[in-house]
């Protein structure tokens, strides 16, 4: 057989190198994966797939139709930028502001961005300024630029509730030392009677390269014999290759989905 491509050759190489002892049957823990039945360090798919980050602006993804853009690699400081949008763009009588313009990783907040663009074109509403992600569980109203009126938003805790669909933002907790503002993404789709459950989410100022152009990552998800919905935080990689687990960092399974947030009709 003829490998013609290096990096996967390179990828191959390294990876039987650098195999542990621990055997597996389908998962590894921590900053490992499975692969042929052994654990093996995630480091270099890791750094081979940082280096495929988008510059900053490049257009990650459209989630049902709303765009995404990267946070990363920016070299001009633009995330200083605030990002408006203007009557003749949406059609409403007064100019909304979105967010800062998807600023990366220090703060980790820019993924409000995205929340706040997804309410405005979906549902032509937003919710109001919030200095960190974790605050918008416990908003309780948005604003409807339609008509200039209030509308109620009801919070679900995570495994306390039968009610999740597209549209609802999904609600990190603050955690250290990845989360110290907490994250929100947008729940994009529910398969909940899937083989393996997973909602899919768009977001942004997660990792910034989505796993493909309509969402951002799928999310395993559990219903209880009651019907509780219980979002995992953790990549459903079914179908994809073991080593994909390791677009997560290390850790992100401590990280808290508090629940999520809807905007009443
Ligand atoms: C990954 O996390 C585990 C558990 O927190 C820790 O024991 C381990 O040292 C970490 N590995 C790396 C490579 O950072
Ligand atoms: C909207 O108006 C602004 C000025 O307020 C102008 O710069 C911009 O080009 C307009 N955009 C569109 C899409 O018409
Ligand atoms: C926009 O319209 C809403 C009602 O449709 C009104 O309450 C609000 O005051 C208006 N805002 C501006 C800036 O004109
Ligand atoms: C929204 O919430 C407020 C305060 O709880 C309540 O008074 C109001 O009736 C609610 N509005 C709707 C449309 O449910
Ligand atoms: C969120 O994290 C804080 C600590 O930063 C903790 O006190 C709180 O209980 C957590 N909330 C939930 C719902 O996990
Ligand atoms: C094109 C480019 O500059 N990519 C860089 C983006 O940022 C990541 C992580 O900081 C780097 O690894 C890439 O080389």
């Amino acid at each position: 057989m003829i490998i013609y491509n290096t990096n996967l050759m390179i990828f191959l190489l390294l990876t039987l190198s650098a195999a542990l002892k621990l055997d597996c049957k389908d998962q590894c823990d921590g900053d490992h994966y499975c692969y042929l039945g052994q654990c093996y360090s995630c480091s270099y798919f890791r750094k081979q797939w940082e280096a495929k980050i988008p510059d900053f602006g490049v257009l990650i993804g459209k989630g049902n139709g709303v765009p995404a853009y990267s946070c990363q690699n920016d070299t001009q400081h633009l995330h200083e930028l605030e990002h408006f949008l203007q009557p003749n763009e949406t059609g409403f009588n007064q100019t909304v502001f979105i967010g800062m313009k998807y600023r990366y990783f220090k703060p980790r907040y820019q993924c409000v961005h995205f929340a706040r663009y997804y309410w405005i074109q979906k549902f032509g509403s937003a919710f109001p300024g919030i200095d960190t992600a974790d605050e918008i569980f416990d908003l309780t109203y948005a604003i409807d630029y339609k008509n200039g009126k209030y509308r109620n938003l009801t919070k679900f805790y995570n495994g306390m509730s039968t009610s999740i669909r597209a549209g609802d933002l999904l609600i990190w907790n603050k955690s250290y030392p990845y989360y110290p503002y907490g994250h929100v993404a947008v729940v994009l789709d529910v398969q909940l009677g899937a083989e393996e459950p997973y909602i899919t989410i768009g977001e942004e100022n997660y990792d910034d390269i989505w796993d493909s152009n309509q969402y951002a990552r799928k999310l395993k998800a559990s219903t209880s014999n009651f019907g509780l919905v219980y979002v995992i935080n953790e990549r459903e990689i079914t179908g994809l290759s073991p080593q994909e687990k390791c677009k997560d960092y290390n850790g992100s399974a401590n990280d808290v989905i508090v629940g999520w947030v809807r905007l009443n009709d």
